[in-house]
């Protein structure tokens, strides 16, 4: 099911996943500033990604009837957890002050979107397919600035491996599955449609995010 909408939708996926703030990280000639204001914006997003989460493994408890769903899920919480320590030592390798920091135009966007989901009526099958488009995104991106051919900066390297290292790649498969699954099971009352354009949406606010990243303010 998932790869079927990534081919319907191969170019906003492509915009999302090859946006040209991480063909710039890829190529070595990113502008140093985009990437302070992707990092301070992002520590904040992944604030507002806790309680999504959250709420995703609160409806794999009650919903799912795969005992292993809430594993990987609490797995992707534990490894926010490691991220947010992540963005405080990165911000404060970068000179990027993240208490001072409020949210863009976009970024506000996205967490609120990402609030709506967290609603009781949003269904488990909505909420993890979101959930895996919003991880794999990052893992498409930043894997493409550590493969053949990349001219990634050795001090954005570590960034690039946060998401686009094997383990992750491996995490954003599970969820890929765990989605999957969810929508062959789905009834036929529309669940399926609205998890399509949630993902759809991600797709669209992710794309806004980088641009945001390459904006200036
Ligand atoms: C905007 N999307 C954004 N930030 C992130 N950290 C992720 C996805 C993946 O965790």
């Amino acid at each position: 099911m998932i790869e079927t909408w990534m081919k319907k939708h191969a170019p906003l996926y492509t915009a999302a996943t090859r946006h040209p703030f991480i063909l710039s990280i890829r190529d070595g000639s990113v502008d140093l500033s985009a990437f302070k204001r992707w990092l301070g914006q992002d520590y904040l997003f992944v604030r507002a990604f806790v309680p999504f989460v959250a709420s995703v493994l609160l409806k794999a408890c009650k919903e799912s009837d795969e005992g292993s769903d809430m594993e990987v899920i609490l797995g992707g919480m534990a490894s926010l957890n490691d991220e947010i320590s992540w963005f405080k030592a990165e911000a404060s390798k970068w000179n990027v002050p993240l208490t001072t920091l409020l949210p863009q135009k976009a970024n506000h966007d996205y967490c609120s979107f990402l609030e709506s989901l967290i609603s009781p009526e949003v269904e488990y099958t909505v909420a993890v397919t979101a959930f895996w488009a919003i991880e794999a995104v990052y893992q498409e991106s930043f894997a493409h600035c550590l493969q053949e051919g990349s001219k990634t900066r050795e001090d954005l390297r570590e960034t690039c491996e946060r998401w686009g290292n094997d383990g992750f790649g491996q995490y954003c498969k599970s969820l890929q599955s765990i989605a999957n699954r969810c929508l062959l099971k789905a009834p036929d009352n529309g669940v399926v449609s609205r998890a399509e354009r949630v993902v759809l949406r991600v797709l669209e606010l992710e794309v806004e995010f980088w641009n945001m990243s390459l904006e200036e303010i």
